[in-house]
Protein backbone atom coordinates (compact mmCIF):
# COMPACT_ATOMS: atom_id res chain seq x y z
CA UNK A 1 0.00 0.00 0.00
CA UNK A 2 1.08 3.73 -0.87
CA UNK A 3 -0.25 5.75 1.96
CA UNK A 4 -1.11 9.54 0.84
CA UNK A 5 0.05 11.69 3.18
CA UNK A 6 -1.45 15.63 3.79
CA UNK A 7 0.58 16.18 0.16
CA UNK A 8 -1.68 16.97 -2.34
CA UNK A 9 -0.54 15.60 -5.43
CA UNK A 10 -2.70 18.12 -7.83
CA UNK A 11 -0.22 18.45 -10.43
CA UNK A 12 1.45 16.92 -13.05
CA UNK A 13 4.62 18.02 -11.79
CA UNK A 14 3.49 17.17 -8.21
CA UNK A 15 2.26 13.61 -8.90
CA UNK A 16 2.39 10.87 -6.77
CA UNK A 17 4.95 8.50 -8.46
CA UNK A 18 4.17 4.78 -8.62
CA UNK A 19 7.46 3.95 -10.80
CA UNK A 20 7.46 1.21 -12.98
CA UNK A 21 4.07 -0.74 -13.45
CA UNK A 22 6.01 -3.30 -15.53
CA UNK A 23 9.63 -3.35 -16.11
CA UNK A 24 12.22 -5.19 -18.63
CA UNK A 25 12.59 -7.80 -16.72
CA UNK A 26 8.82 -8.94 -15.94
CA UNK A 27 8.16 -11.83 -18.36
CA UNK A 28 5.57 -11.51 -20.36
CA UNK A 29 1.88 -11.50 -18.84
CA UNK A 30 3.58 -11.07 -15.53
CA UNK A 31 1.51 -8.68 -13.29
CA UNK A 32 2.59 -5.83 -11.13
CA UNK A 33 -0.11 -4.74 -9.14
CA UNK A 34 0.08 -1.03 -7.16
CA UNK A 35 -2.24 0.01 -4.57
CA UNK A 36 -2.93 3.33 -4.02
CA UNK A 37 -5.08 5.48 -1.19
CA UNK A 38 -6.15 8.73 -1.61
CA UNK A 39 -9.36 11.09 -0.69
CA UNK A 40 -10.70 13.63 -2.53
CA UNK A 41 -12.13 16.75 0.05
CA UNK A 42 -13.30 20.05 -0.97
CA UNK A 43 -9.64 21.35 -0.83
CA UNK A 44 -8.30 18.79 -2.92
CA UNK A 45 -10.32 17.83 -5.83
CA UNK A 46 -7.66 16.57 -7.66
CA UNK A 47 -4.66 13.65 -7.61
CA UNK A 48 -2.09 13.09 -10.06
CA UNK A 49 -0.05 9.59 -10.09
CA UNK A 50 2.69 9.20 -12.00
CA UNK A 51 3.76 5.59 -13.30
CA UNK A 52 6.38 4.24 -16.17
CA UNK A 53 5.84 1.58 -18.55
CA UNK A 54 9.10 -0.01 -19.77
CA UNK A 55 7.85 -1.96 -22.38
CA UNK A 56 4.61 -2.14 -24.09
CA UNK A 57 1.92 -3.01 -21.72
CA UNK A 58 -2.37 -3.25 -21.59
CA UNK A 59 -3.07 -1.23 -18.24
CA UNK A 60 -5.68 -2.27 -15.93
CA UNK A 61 -7.41 0.29 -13.65
CA UNK A 62 -9.57 -1.46 -10.96
CA UNK A 63 -10.99 1.26 -7.69
CA UNK A 64 -13.35 0.62 -4.66
CA UNK A 65 -15.69 3.83 -3.65
CA UNK A 66 -15.32 4.87 -7.06
CA UNK A 67 -18.80 4.73 -8.74
CA UNK A 68 -19.78 7.79 -9.70
CA UNK A 69 -17.90 9.46 -7.34
CA UNK A 70 -14.59 10.50 -9.50
CA UNK A 71 -13.52 10.84 -12.95
CA UNK A 72 -10.08 9.49 -14.80
CA UNK A 73 -8.72 10.45 -17.35
CA UNK A 74 -5.58 8.40 -18.31
CA UNK A 75 -2.81 10.96 -19.32
CA UNK A 76 0.28 11.22 -22.04
CA UNK A 77 2.39 14.30 -21.71
CA UNK A 78 3.35 14.21 -25.03
CA UNK A 79 5.37 17.57 -25.12
CA UNK A 80 6.74 16.82 -21.47
CA UNK A 81 5.56 20.22 -20.40
CA UNK A 82 3.92 19.16 -17.33
CA UNK A 83 0.71 20.69 -18.80
CA UNK A 84 -2.20 18.98 -20.38
CA UNK A 85 -2.83 19.99 -23.55
CA UNK A 86 -5.40 19.06 -26.54
CA UNK A 87 -4.54 15.39 -27.20
CA UNK A 88 -2.95 14.88 -24.32
CA UNK A 89 -5.79 12.82 -22.70
CA UNK A 90 -5.94 9.19 -23.89
CA UNK A 91 -8.66 7.96 -22.64
CA UNK A 92 -10.99 9.45 -19.42
CA UNK A 93 -14.51 8.35 -17.68
CA UNK A 94 -16.53 8.13 -15.09
CA UNK A 95 -16.18 5.12 -13.46
CA UNK A 96 -20.01 3.07 -12.79
CA UNK A 97 -18.26 0.00 -12.04
CA UNK A 98 -15.05 -1.46 -9.89
CA UNK A 99 -13.18 -1.75 -13.37
CA UNK A 100 -12.14 1.94 -14.05
CA UNK A 101 -9.94 1.88 -17.18
CA UNK A 102 -8.62 -0.83 -19.38
CA UNK A 103 -6.67 -0.19 -22.14
CA UNK A 104 -4.51 -2.36 -24.92
CA UNK A 105 -1.66 -2.00 -26.04
CA UNK A 106 0.30 1.54 -24.65
CA UNK A 107 4.06 1.71 -25.38
CA UNK A 108 6.86 2.27 -23.22
CA UNK A 109 6.75 5.62 -21.61
CA UNK A 110 6.09 7.57 -19.09
CA UNK A 111 1.87 8.17 -17.90
CA UNK A 112 -0.54 9.67 -15.75
CA UNK A 113 -3.36 8.99 -14.10
CA UNK A 114 -5.70 12.01 -13.00
CA UNK A 115 -8.19 11.38 -10.66
CA UNK A 116 -11.19 13.80 -10.15
CA UNK A 117 -14.36 14.31 -7.42
CA UNK A 118 -17.25 14.56 -8.98
CA UNK A 119 -19.36 16.04 -5.75
CA UNK A 120 -18.76 17.80 -3.26
CA UNK A 121 -18.77 15.13 -0.73
CA UNK A 122 -15.22 13.93 0.90
CA UNK A 123 -14.75 10.47 -0.80
CA UNK A 124 -11.53 7.85 0.03
CA UNK A 125 -10.52 5.80 -3.11
CA UNK A 126 -8.60 2.68 -3.45
CA UNK A 127 -7.13 2.08 -6.48
CA UNK A 128 -5.33 -0.98 -8.27
CA UNK A 129 -3.28 -0.07 -11.60
CA UNK A 130 -1.80 -3.16 -13.60
CA UNK A 131 -0.40 -3.64 -16.76
CA UNK A 132 -0.04 -7.02 -18.23
CA UNK A 133 3.75 -6.57 -20.69
CA UNK A 134 3.40 -7.19 -24.31
CA UNK A 135 1.81 -5.91 -27.39
CA UNK A 136 -1.73 -5.80 -27.30
CA UNK A 137 -2.83 -9.67 -29.09
CA UNK A 138 -6.69 -8.91 -30.25
CA UNK A 139 -8.62 -11.93 -30.19
CA UNK A 140 -9.70 -12.53 -33.64
CA UNK A 141 -12.10 -14.98 -34.57
CA UNK A 142 -14.89 -14.02 -37.46
CA UNK A 143 -14.23 -10.29 -36.13
CA UNK A 144 -11.77 -7.74 -37.34
CA UNK A 145 -12.07 -8.47 -40.93
CA UNK A 146 -14.80 -6.04 -42.06
CA UNK A 147 -15.13 -2.03 -41.98
CA UNK A 148 -18.50 -3.21 -40.19
CA UNK A 149 -16.91 -5.33 -36.98
CA UNK A 150 -13.21 -3.68 -36.68
CA UNK A 151 -10.80 -4.04 -34.24
CA UNK A 152 -11.44 -1.23 -31.64
CA UNK A 153 -8.25 1.16 -30.99
CA UNK A 154 -9.84 2.63 -27.68
CA UNK A 155 -8.57 6.30 -26.39
CA UNK A 156 -7.62 9.00 -28.17
CA UNK A 157 -3.94 8.46 -30.07
CA UNK A 158 -0.97 9.99 -28.30
CA UNK A 159 2.35 8.14 -27.80
CA UNK A 160 2.61 4.90 -28.83
CA UNK A 161 0.26 2.02 -29.40
CA UNK A 162 1.44 -1.36 -30.38
CA UNK A 163 0.01 -4.42 -31.10
CA UNK A 164 0.56 -8.24 -32.83
CA UNK A 165 -1.31 -10.57 -34.79
CA UNK A 166 -1.34 -13.51 -37.23
CA UNK A 167 -3.01 -13.74 -40.47
CA UNK A 168 -3.58 -17.25 -42.28
CA UNK A 169 -2.25 -17.78 -45.43
CA UNK A 170 -5.37 -17.00 -47.07
CA UNK A 171 -5.57 -14.43 -50.25
CA UNK A 172 -6.51 -11.01 -49.06
CA UNK A 173 -7.10 -12.15 -45.64
CA UNK A 174 -7.08 -8.79 -43.55
CA UNK A 175 -7.35 -7.31 -40.09
CA UNK A 176 -9.03 -4.12 -39.77
CA UNK A 177 -8.39 -2.02 -37.00
CA UNK A 178 -10.02 1.26 -36.11
CA UNK A 179 -9.33 4.20 -34.15
CA UNK A 180 -11.05 7.61 -33.50
CA UNK A 181 -9.00 10.87 -32.83
CA UNK A 182 -10.98 13.72 -31.44
CA UNK A 183 -7.38 15.94 -31.84
CA UNK A 184 -5.33 16.08 -34.70
CA UNK A 185 -2.28 14.26 -34.45
CA UNK A 186 1.03 13.68 -36.38
CA UNK A 187 0.84 10.24 -37.20
CA UNK A 188 3.54 7.58 -37.91
CA UNK A 189 1.68 3.47 -38.52
CA UNK A 190 4.30 1.12 -39.09
CA UNK A 191 3.68 -2.40 -40.18
CA UNK A 192 6.34 -4.80 -39.18
CA UNK A 193 6.07 -7.87 -40.89
CA UNK A 194 8.21 -11.18 -39.59
CA UNK A 195 9.40 -13.12 -43.06
CA UNK A 196 6.74 -12.69 -45.13
CA UNK A 197 5.69 -9.37 -47.12
CA UNK A 198 2.23 -7.50 -45.97
CA UNK A 199 0.31 -4.39 -46.24
CA UNK A 200 -1.23 -1.67 -44.33
CA UNK A 201 -3.60 0.82 -45.32
CA UNK A 202 -4.80 3.85 -43.80
CA UNK A 203 -8.69 4.74 -44.60
CA UNK A 204 -10.78 7.34 -43.34
CA UNK A 205 -14.58 6.58 -42.17
CA UNK A 206 -17.45 8.84 -44.03
CA UNK A 207 -20.29 9.03 -42.27
CA UNK A 208 -24.06 9.48 -43.64
CA UNK A 209 -26.18 10.59 -40.47
CA UNK A 210 -24.90 7.79 -38.40
CA UNK A 211 -23.95 5.39 -40.84
CA UNK A 212 -21.00 4.39 -42.01
CA UNK A 213 -21.71 5.15 -45.80
CA UNK A 214 -18.24 4.62 -47.48
CA UNK A 215 -14.75 5.20 -46.52
CA UNK A 216 -11.98 6.64 -48.17
CA UNK A 217 -8.43 5.28 -49.32
CA UNK A 218 -5.64 7.81 -47.79
CA UNK A 219 -2.32 5.74 -48.59
CA UNK A 220 -1.41 2.00 -48.54
CA UNK A 221 2.39 1.07 -48.33
CA UNK A 222 3.73 -2.62 -48.24
CA UNK A 223 6.62 -4.41 -45.88
CA UNK A 224 8.61 -7.02 -46.02
CA UNK A 225 10.75 -9.17 -43.56
CA UNK A 226 13.20 -6.20 -44.48
CA UNK A 227 11.86 -3.40 -44.56
CA UNK A 228 8.77 -2.46 -42.32
CA UNK A 229 5.94 -0.70 -44.09
CA UNK A 230 5.43 3.42 -42.61
CA UNK A 231 2.32 5.32 -43.53
CA UNK A 232 3.00 9.15 -42.00
CA UNK A 233 0.85 11.76 -41.95
CA UNK A 234 1.97 15.45 -40.31
CA UNK A 235 -1.47 16.47 -39.77
CA UNK A 236 -4.20 13.50 -39.68
CA UNK A 237 -7.46 15.99 -38.45
CA UNK A 238 -10.33 13.98 -36.44
CA UNK A 239 -12.29 11.77 -37.13
CA UNK A 240 -12.74 7.81 -37.41
CA UNK A 241 -10.08 5.80 -39.13
CA UNK A 242 -9.37 2.02 -40.58
CA UNK A 243 -5.83 0.61 -40.78
CA UNK A 244 -6.37 -2.42 -42.74
CA UNK A 245 -3.05 -5.00 -42.34
CA UNK A 246 -3.60 -7.25 -45.58
CA UNK A 247 -1.93 -11.08 -46.45
CA UNK A 248 -1.68 -10.81 -49.66
CA UNK A 249 0.01 -14.54 -49.67
CA UNK A 250 -1.35 -17.34 -51.26
CA UNK A 251 0.25 -19.97 -48.95
CA UNK A 252 2.17 -18.33 -45.94
CA UNK A 253 0.64 -16.83 -43.09
CA UNK A 254 1.63 -13.43 -42.06
CA UNK A 255 3.11 -12.81 -38.40
CA UNK A 256 3.13 -9.08 -37.58
CA UNK A 257 3.52 -6.14 -35.26
CA UNK A 258 1.71 -2.55 -35.71
CA UNK A 259 2.79 0.42 -34.04
CA UNK A 260 1.06 3.44 -34.05
CA UNK A 261 3.18 6.60 -32.83
CA UNK A 262 1.09 9.47 -32.32
CA UNK A 263 2.01 13.19 -30.83
CA UNK A 264 -0.75 15.56 -30.42
CA UNK A 265 -0.28 18.77 -33.52
CA UNK A 266 -1.50 21.88 -31.55
CA UNK A 267 -1.11 24.43 -34.28
CA UNK A 268 0.08 24.42 -37.75
CA UNK A 269 1.18 26.70 -40.50
CA UNK A 270 0.62 26.87 -44.10
CA UNK A 271 3.26 28.43 -46.23
CA UNK A 272 2.40 29.70 -49.64
CA UNK A 273 5.75 30.08 -51.96
CA UNK A 274 5.19 31.91 -54.66
CA UNK A 275 8.07 31.14 -57.08
CA UNK A 276 7.20 33.48 -59.98
CA UNK A 277 4.52 35.78 -61.38
CA UNK A 278 5.34 36.77 -64.93
CA UNK A 279 3.43 39.02 -67.25
CA UNK A 280 2.24 37.48 -70.56
CA UNK A 281 1.32 40.64 -72.37
CA UNK A 282 2.01 44.45 -71.68
CA UNK A 283 0.44 45.83 -68.68
CA UNK A 284 0.90 49.82 -69.56
CA UNK A 285 1.37 51.49 -72.64
CA UNK A 286 4.44 51.29 -74.43
CA UNK A 287 7.38 54.00 -73.59
CA UNK A 288 10.24 54.48 -75.48
CA UNK A 289 13.71 53.68 -74.21
CA UNK A 290 11.70 53.23 -70.03
CA UNK A 291 10.45 49.82 -68.87
CA UNK A 292 7.24 51.92 -67.32
CA UNK A 293 5.22 49.78 -69.71
CA UNK A 294 6.31 46.68 -67.51
CA UNK A 295 3.68 45.68 -64.69
CA UNK A 296 3.72 47.13 -61.70
CA UNK A 297 2.39 43.48 -59.49
CA UNK A 298 0.95 43.83 -56.04
CA UNK A 299 -1.73 41.53 -54.25
CA UNK A 300 -2.70 39.64 -52.05
CA UNK A 301 -2.72 35.85 -50.48
CA UNK A 302 -5.44 34.84 -48.28
CA UNK A 303 -4.35 31.84 -45.93
CA UNK A 304 -7.54 30.70 -43.73
CA UNK A 305 -9.12 34.32 -43.80
CA UNK A 306 -5.80 35.94 -43.21
CA UNK A 307 -4.70 38.21 -45.49
CA UNK A 308 -1.08 39.00 -47.06
CA UNK A 309 -0.56 41.86 -49.24
CA UNK A 310 2.61 42.20 -51.95
CA UNK A 311 3.91 44.32 -54.40
CA UNK A 312 3.48 46.83 -55.93
CA UNK A 313 7.09 45.62 -57.60
CA UNK A 314 6.82 48.88 -59.99
CA UNK A 315 8.42 48.04 -63.70
CA UNK A 316 8.75 44.28 -63.63
CA UNK A 317 7.18 42.01 -65.64
CA UNK A 318 8.40 39.12 -63.23
CA UNK A 319 8.73 39.05 -59.96
CA UNK A 320 9.73 36.08 -57.85
CA UNK A 321 10.22 34.51 -54.56
CA UNK A 322 7.49 35.65 -52.33
CA UNK A 323 6.49 33.59 -49.07
CA UNK A 324 3.33 33.95 -47.23
CA UNK A 325 3.13 32.04 -44.17
CA UNK A 326 0.16 31.73 -41.66
CA UNK A 327 -1.03 29.94 -38.26
CA UNK A 328 -4.70 28.80 -39.07
CA UNK A 329 -7.27 29.36 -36.97
CA UNK A 330 -7.97 25.64 -36.10
CA UNK A 331 -5.66 23.20 -36.98
CA UNK A 332 -8.57 20.43 -36.99
CA UNK A 333 -10.26 21.61 -39.64
CA UNK A 334 -9.53 19.14 -42.84
CA UNK A 335 -9.83 21.97 -45.41
CA UNK A 336 -7.68 25.23 -45.72
CA UNK A 337 -8.75 27.44 -48.24
CA UNK A 338 -6.32 29.99 -49.80
CA UNK A 339 -6.94 32.84 -52.04
CA UNK A 340 -4.01 34.71 -54.19
CA UNK A 341 -4.92 37.41 -56.40
CA UNK A 342 -2.60 39.94 -58.49
CA UNK A 343 -3.19 43.76 -59.55
CA UNK A 344 -1.24 45.75 -61.70
CA UNK A 345 -1.03 49.19 -59.93
CA UNK A 346 -2.05 52.24 -62.23
CA UNK A 347 -2.72 55.36 -61.56
CA UNK A 348 -6.45 55.44 -62.36
CA UNK A 349 -8.47 51.63 -61.84
CA UNK A 350 -5.98 49.07 -61.44
CA UNK A 351 -5.39 46.74 -64.45
CA UNK A 352 -5.79 43.01 -63.25
CA UNK A 353 -3.07 40.09 -63.93
CA UNK A 354 -5.35 37.14 -64.70
CA UNK A 355 -3.46 34.18 -63.58
CA UNK A 356 -6.64 31.59 -63.59
CA UNK A 357 -7.69 29.86 -66.64
CA UNK A 358 -10.67 29.43 -66.03
CA UNK A 359 -12.68 32.37 -68.09
CA UNK A 360 -14.49 35.39 -65.86
CA UNK A 361 -11.85 34.50 -63.45
CA UNK A 362 -8.86 36.32 -63.04
CA UNK A 363 -7.92 35.32 -59.34
CA UNK A 364 -7.53 31.74 -58.05
CA UNK A 365 -8.97 29.95 -55.01
CA UNK A 366 -8.41 26.49 -53.82
CA UNK A 367 -8.65 24.28 -50.87
CA UNK A 368 -6.05 21.81 -49.45
CA UNK A 369 -7.45 18.92 -48.29
CA UNK A 370 -4.98 18.16 -45.36
CA UNK A 371 -6.06 14.19 -45.47
CA UNK A 372 -5.74 13.32 -49.25
CA UNK A 373 -2.66 16.16 -48.82
CA UNK A 374 -3.99 17.73 -52.42
CA UNK A 375 -4.59 21.16 -53.57
CA UNK A 376 -8.26 21.43 -54.84
CA UNK A 377 -9.05 24.25 -57.25
CA UNK A 378 -12.14 25.84 -56.44
CA UNK A 379 -12.34 29.13 -58.37
CA UNK A 380 -10.27 30.00 -61.39
CA UNK A 381 -8.93 26.38 -62.00
CA UNK A 382 -9.80 22.71 -62.10
CA UNK A 383 -8.26 19.81 -60.92
CA UNK A 384 -6.69 18.20 -58.26
CA UNK A 385 -2.03 18.66 -57.16
CA UNK A 386 -0.58 16.45 -54.87
CA UNK A 387 0.56 18.13 -52.07
CA UNK A 388 4.01 18.68 -53.05
CA UNK A 389 3.65 20.02 -57.02
CA UNK A 390 4.53 23.12 -58.13
CA UNK A 391 1.35 24.30 -59.26
CA UNK A 392 1.65 26.47 -62.92
CA UNK A 393 -1.12 28.04 -64.49
CA UNK A 394 -2.13 31.17 -66.73
CA UNK A 395 -4.77 33.39 -67.36
CA UNK A 396 -5.77 34.70 -71.05
CA UNK A 397 -6.70 37.92 -69.92
CA UNK A 398 -9.65 39.84 -71.75
CA UNK A 399 -12.22 37.75 -69.91
CA UNK A 400 -14.28 40.14 -67.37
CA UNK A 401 -17.54 38.42 -67.18
CA UNK A 402 -19.04 40.83 -64.80
CA UNK A 403 -17.57 43.81 -62.35
CA UNK A 404 -15.22 45.20 -64.28
CA UNK A 405 -14.20 48.98 -62.93
CA UNK A 406 -14.23 51.66 -65.17
CA UNK A 407 -10.91 51.80 -67.67
CA UNK A 408 -9.52 48.32 -66.26
CA UNK A 409 -8.53 45.50 -68.49
CA UNK A 410 -7.64 41.99 -67.54
CA UNK A 411 -4.24 40.71 -69.20
CA UNK A 412 -2.73 37.23 -68.75
CA UNK A 413 -0.01 36.44 -66.50
CA UNK A 414 1.51 33.12 -65.48
CA UNK A 415 2.19 31.96 -61.89
CA UNK A 416 4.34 29.08 -60.23
CA UNK A 417 3.11 28.51 -56.44
CA UNK A 418 3.55 25.61 -54.07
CA UNK A 419 2.24 25.43 -50.45
CA UNK A 420 3.32 23.00 -47.57
CA UNK A 421 1.16 22.39 -44.48
CA UNK A 422 2.57 21.18 -41.14
CA UNK A 423 2.78 21.76 -37.26
CA UNK A 424 4.37 24.23 -35.68
CA UNK A 425 6.70 22.51 -33.25
CA1 LIG B 1 -1.91 48.93 -66.47
CA1 LIG C 1 0.84 49.79 -64.12
CA1 LIG D 1 -9.14 33.80 -66.31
Amino acid sequence: MTAQTMTTYNSLRTALDLGQIVSQKTIDGTVIDRFVDGSITSQNRVDYYRFVLEKPASLHVEGQNFTRHVHLRLIHDAKAKNHIANGDVIVERTPDSEVALHIEGLGAGVYYLEVTGINQTTSNYTLKLSATAGAARPVVSQLGNTLSNPIIITGQLNGLRVFENLLNGVPNAMHIYQFTLSQAVELTATLNSIKTPGELQLYRAVLGGTQLRHHEAIASIGSNGNAPGKITRDILVPGTYYLQVVNPSMSYSLGYGLELKAVPVLRARMRVHIHEIRALAAFDPRVPFTNWHEADFFGTVIIDGYTHNFGPFADRDIVTNLNFSQVVFNCNQRFIRVKIEVNDEDNSSHDRADIAPDLGVQFLRFDYDTVQQEIIGVDGFRGNYSHDSVVDLRGTGNDWIRDKPRNASSYPAAIRFEISYAPVL
